[in-house]
């Protein structure tokens, strides 16, 4: 069962539909890597793009260097792989200073209008299970999850063994 931790054995939101995944998610919570980036205020917003690629922006709250704190603008292309829930995600800010990167993008499950689980393993120790890696629960809603939803998301927390690592991602008004 998946509660090895294995990153291997991980599962996936089975025949992912990104059409439907199109739009604006809020963060609700995000279980950070080491040297973490995107703060509070997180939106992303998904786009299939004409020839078929998955593309994204994302804004949140970050410090950068001397305790600045700003809004960043980032955008991101998802890599298609084998699996059409895994991707690798190419990212990088609207100004040079923020961070850029290559991680895998992983969509745990999601049903589309209400909640998203979306998983980051972008170091994997010996044993195969993730040294460093982070997740973020998305609503389509900026308050927060629906109660039915929260069953199934704190599930799937426990599935990628990163129950009890989340907190909560407030939205003030700051992006
Ligand atoms: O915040 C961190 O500590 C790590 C996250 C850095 C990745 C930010 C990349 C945003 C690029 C635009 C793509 C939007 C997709 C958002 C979905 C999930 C977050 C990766």
């Amino acid at each position: 069962w998946a509660q090895d931790c294995l990153v291997s054995n991980i599962t996936v939101k089975q025949e992912f539909d990104r059409t439907r995944y199109q739009g604006t998610w809020y963060a609700v919570a995000k279980k950070d890597p080491v040297g973490l980036f995107l703060l509070d205020n997180v939106v992303a917003n998904f786009k299939v793009e004409e020839d078929g690629t998955m593309t994204a922006t994302a804004i949140g709250r970050v410090i950068i260097l001397n305790n600045w704190e700003m809004c960043a603008n980032m955008f991101g292309t998802f890599e298609d792989t084998e699996d059409p829930a895994k991707f690798k995600l190419k990212y990088w800010g609207a100004a040079s200073y923020l961070q850029t990167g290559y991680d895998d993008h992983w969509i745990i499950d999601t049903d589309y209008d209400n909640y998203a689980i979306h998983y980051s393993c972008r170091e994997l120790d010996e044993n195969g299970t993730c040294l460093d890696g982070y997740s973020f629960i998305f609503s389509r809603y900026p308050d927060g999850l629906r109660p039915e939803d929260q069953k199934i998301v704190t599930e799937k927390k426990q599935e990628i063994c990163f129950l009890g690592k989340y907190r909560r991602v407030a939205h003030t008004g700051f992006c």
